[in-house]
């Protein structure tokens, strides 16, 4: 006959991972868009190694750093200057005039200021970058919670994916620079439109006004100079169809690390 206490532990256990299940299915729940949510789980994964393995790789925070930790200096890769005379514009004018849209499976689609995006709640975090083409580097952002931001704008039942759309034209054929990223991601406590670079603002050679920090991918998801946000069902209608700029050349849509 099993032991009381094993009987319990093991009711809890299965309690554990149908919740754990349930929430994965239900994707943008709404308790995956709380700060608790991934320490919950957390605290979870302690008692059972299958709880773990099923739910750590999507909610798990990225490693931290300390000051001491900064590289001297951030790179810039890709675009490190929009040619497009709008921005051009903006940026001329410290980005006073310029204003994100948020649109597409909403509400209550929007557009804020670079003020309105610093006085909505924010996150500071020194977290290392890496790139596909072989570099990385650490370096302390600060930015709005992009959860946070989503709120303001109530994403619909079906909305799937965020998509950012940048200012800049990579190539001659005028396809710009686009991205896109799950809601399970997109409300990640470590997933911020970062408006500063080491405490300071964020320079348009990494993106100016604003830039993804979706940490735990690769560089090329950090989208920087974004315009637009869009809420979608899904993103196969947009250019090659395959969710950014360089997936539809064939990179990875999900850039885990
Ligand atoms: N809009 C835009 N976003 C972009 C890119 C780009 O060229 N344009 N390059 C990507 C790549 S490959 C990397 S590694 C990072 C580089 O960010 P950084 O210039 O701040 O180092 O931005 C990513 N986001
Ligand atoms: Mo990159």
């Amino acid at each position: 006959m099993m032991r009381k206490a094993e009987l319990a532990r093991r009711r809890f256990l299965s309690r554990t991972l149908a919740a754990g299940a349930t929430l994965l299915l239900a994707g943008c729940d709404k308790l995956s868009r709380t700060e608790w949510f991934p320490q919950l789980l957390g605290s979870a994964e302690k008692l059972n190694q299958t709880v773990h393995h099923l739910i750590a790789p999507r909610t798990a925070m990225a490693k931290e750093f300390g000051e001491a930790d900064l590289s001297p200096v951030f790179p810039t890769n890709g675009t490190s200057d929009p040619e497009n005379s709008d921005y051009r514009a903006w940026a001329a004018n410290n980005f006073a005039d310029w204003k994100l849209a948020i649109g597409g499976l909403v509400e209550q689609p929007g557009s804020f200021s670079l003020a309105e995006l610093q006085g909505l709640p924010a996150r500071t975090q020194i977290t290392r970058h890496d790139c596909v083409e072989g570099w990385s580097a650490i370096a302390k952002w600060k930015g709005v919670k992009l959860g946070e931001l989503l709120q303001r704008v109530r994403p619909l039942p079906q909305a799937r994916y965020v998509m950012f759309f940048c200012a800049d034209p990579m190539d001659e054929s005028g396809q710009k620079y686009y991205e896109s990223i799950d809601m399970e991601d997109a409300f990640h406590p470590q997933t911020i439109l970062a408006y500063e670079l080491n405490d300071q603002p964020l320079p348009v050679k990494n993106g100016a006004p604003v830039r993804l920090r979706v940490e735990r991918q690769l560089g090329y998801k950090h989208a920087k100079y974004i315009m637009r946000i869009e809420l979608a069902e899904s993103f196969e209608n947009i250019a090659e169809g395959k969710g950014g700029y360089w997936e539809d050349q064939g990179y990875e849509w999900y850039a885990g690390i």
